[in-house]
């Protein structure tokens, strides 16, 4: 009985991702190449950028690693929006990578 349980829970979460675009609301996430942060302050002020961009659902950001890694709502921004938005905190960033 556990096995079926377990069978039903596994299949229901392999077909998640497949049946998760047809919905409005798909999140992808990007990783930026953030210059100019310097300290414990800049991170906060970077991610605090970053939750105020409409259609961010996660933001991390980490300033030795000079990154912002940020999970986002495909219809209502992009990755060239939140780099804007780190760039309009007074940062520099570039993005690396989308998924
Ligand atoms: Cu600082």
């Amino acid at each position: 009985m556990r096995g079926v349980l377990l069978a039903l829970f596994l299949v229901a979460g392999l077909s998640l991702p497949a049946v998760y675009p047809a919905f409005a609301g798909e999140e992808k996430s990007c990783t930026l190449k953030v210059e100019g942060m310097t300290c414990d302050a800049c991170e906060k002020h970077v991610k605090k950028a970053l939750d105020k961009v409409e259609g961010v659902k996660d933001a991390k950001v980490e300033v030795k690693a000079k990154k912002a890694i940020v999970t986002y709502d495909v219809e209502k921004t992009n990755p060239d929006a939140i780099a804007k938005a780190i760039t309009d905190a007074g940062y520099e960033a570039k993005v690396e990578e989308k998924s």
